[in-house]
């Protein structure tokens, strides 16, 4: 049997400890560069925090792999036996740009299975945590379960670059989507969104593209809560591969598939 407490209790010492150099980096000038194209950044900062984790998790974890944003981790062909899928910073443009708006997410897998979620708000020291079975918490105080919102009463989270033109979605489906929601919000952090509809400030995140490690954490701790993650055609979630994203409260998420996205090509 795993000891996820004991996992748990060193990831979380991990996560802290990752978040206080973080905070110190302020101090210094970053090195930036750009990765699949010119908005497309990475820091050194995101590549330290990343090999801090795997140093940390290999010393005390030899046997559990790691799949890893910025490629210092293990090449997984599967997710047999543990799977540490680690963001070392959700939020890099924001990281850059606004020093805010950013986190660490790191979810740890059993064979495919999410088994503990962490998401750190570095900036405002707040750390999002769950176990799965064991409920979600927020700096160590439950959070409680998600209740019902209707599309007219609901705030949706998205980025606006979705809603435009662009040959590879069905983007006039969104249109009535957002148009009938009470508002939009976007805040360029994937596990950031997450936690944010974890807490109800949010009432459903959709994305047309994500990385595994933008959801693995997030995943675990909303559905400790009631929230449902599929992919936009309602399916689970590979996390060997990217995938379009839906998040919601229970009754949302059905209804936002079933009224506004079926049909769509996503
Ligand atoms: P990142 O900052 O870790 O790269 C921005 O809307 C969200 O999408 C962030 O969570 C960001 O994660 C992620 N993201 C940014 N660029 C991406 C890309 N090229 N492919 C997939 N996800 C991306
Ligand atoms: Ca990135
Ligand atoms: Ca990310
Ligand atoms: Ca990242």
């Amino acid at each position: 049997m795993m000891n996820w407490e004991i996992i748990d209790t060193h990831a979380k010492q991990w996560v802290k400890e990752a978040g206080e150099r973080i905070r110190s980096s302020f101090k210094s000038k970053l090195n930036i560069e750009t990765k699949s194209n010119p908005n497309d950044l990475v820091t050194n900062i995101d590549k330290e925090i990343e090999q801090f984790f795997i140093q940390h998790i290999k010393e005390v974890y030899p046997e559990h792999k790691i799949m890893g944003e910025e490629g210092f981790g293990d090449e997984l062909q599967t997710l047999d036996g543990v799977v540490w899928i680690i963001d070392p910073i959700d939020g890099t443009m924001n990281f850059i740009h606004q020093q805010r708006n950013f986190a660490i997410s790191i979810g740890i897998y059993e064979n495919g299975v999410g088994k503990i979620g962490l998401i750190y708000d570095v900036v405002h020291d707040e750390l999002y945590h769950a176990i799965r079975g064991e409920g979600a918490y927020i700096n160590g105080k439950p959070i409680p379960v998600l209740k019902e919102t209707p599309i007219n009463e609901a705030i949706l989270a998205l980025n606006a670059t979705w809603v435009v033109e662009n040959r590879r979605i069905d983007h006039n489906l969104l249109i009535p989507l957002v148009k009938d929601a009470r508002g939009t919000r976007s805040y360029g952090t994937a596990a950031l969104e997450l936690v944010f509809l974890a807490t109800g400030r949010v009432d459903a995140y959709f994305s047309m593209r994500l990385a595994p490690w933008d959801v693995a954490a997030g995943a675990v701790i909303l559905e400790e809560l009631g929230g449902v993650v599929t992919n936009l055609r309602g399916e689970k979630l590979d996390f060997l591969s990217r995938n379009s994203l839906l998040a919601a409260k229970p009754g949302l998420h059905q209804s936002i598939l079933k009224d506004y996205l079926k049909g769509g090509q996503w």
